[in-house]
């Protein structure tokens, strides 16, 4: 059964240097929130397994090495992602503004089937801190605008919707891998009864 297969969600995180992308995956992956674990993981991934309804899911979370802030993070990271979550900091008013062109940056070089239903989710991190300057509604209204990407407030530093966040990111990433799924069982060849040769009986029909 489709239901039972073993499913790998391939998750990038992308947003402008600072705004949490790492913490938030560390937050996620090992419950910690620690100045010490500095943003250089190199081009690689952490995994987390979690279990949405009876399905057990293999999230595999990309997260940069600080090569966003040149923009240029290579063909082999965006390749393949079930999900990306664009990430900005709720008091960098320019980290909300550059989630359009990480947008765009991921469409164009992940260049996904359907982009306009492409599963994205948006992280505002650092609700903790008192200086917001990105209001909440400014955000939704994006978010609303660009075909109704979910929207989370988080902060990675007292783990606050970080859960839930990636909760929706592998929802949605299975909802997808679904449809795209090619069926387990191939459908049934029907072989045309009506093209036998005709008999020669004499039948009239
Ligand atoms: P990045 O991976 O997007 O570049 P990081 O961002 O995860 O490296 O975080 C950048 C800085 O923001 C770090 O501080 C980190 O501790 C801090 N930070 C991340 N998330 C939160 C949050 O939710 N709340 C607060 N208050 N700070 C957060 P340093 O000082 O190490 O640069
Ligand atoms: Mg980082």
């Amino acid at each position: 059964m489709s239901s039972r297969k073993k499913v790998l969600l391939k998750v990038i995180i992308l947003g402008d240097s600072g705004v949490g992308k790492t913490s938030l995956m560390n937050q996620f992956v090992n419950r910690k929130f620690t100045n010490q674990y500095k943003a250089t993981i190199g081009a690689d991934f952490l995994t987390k397994e979690v279990q949405i309804d009876d399905r057990l899911v293999t999230m595999q979370i990309w997260d940069t090495a600080g090569q966003e802030r040149f923009q240029s993070l290579g063909v082999a990271f965006y390749r393949g992602a079930d999900c990306c979550v664009l990430v900005y900091d709720v008091t960098v008013a320019n980290s909300f503004k550059a989630l359009e062109s990480w947008r765009d940056e991921f469409l164009i070089q992940a260049g996904p089937r359907d982009p306009e239903n492409f599963p994205f989710v948006v992280i505002g991190n650092k609700i903790d801190l008192e200086n917001r300057l990105v209001q909440m509604r400014k955000a939704q209204n994006w978010c609303t605008d660009k075909n109704n990407i979910p929207y989370y407030e988080t902060s990675a530093k007292e783990g606050v919707n970080v859960e839930k966040a990636f909760e929706t990111v592998a929802r949605n990433a299975l909802a997808r891998e679904k449809e795209i799924d090619t069926p387990d069982f191939p459908m049934p060849i029907r072989i045309p009864t009506e093209d036998k040769p005709k008999d020669s009986s004499g039948c009239p029909c």
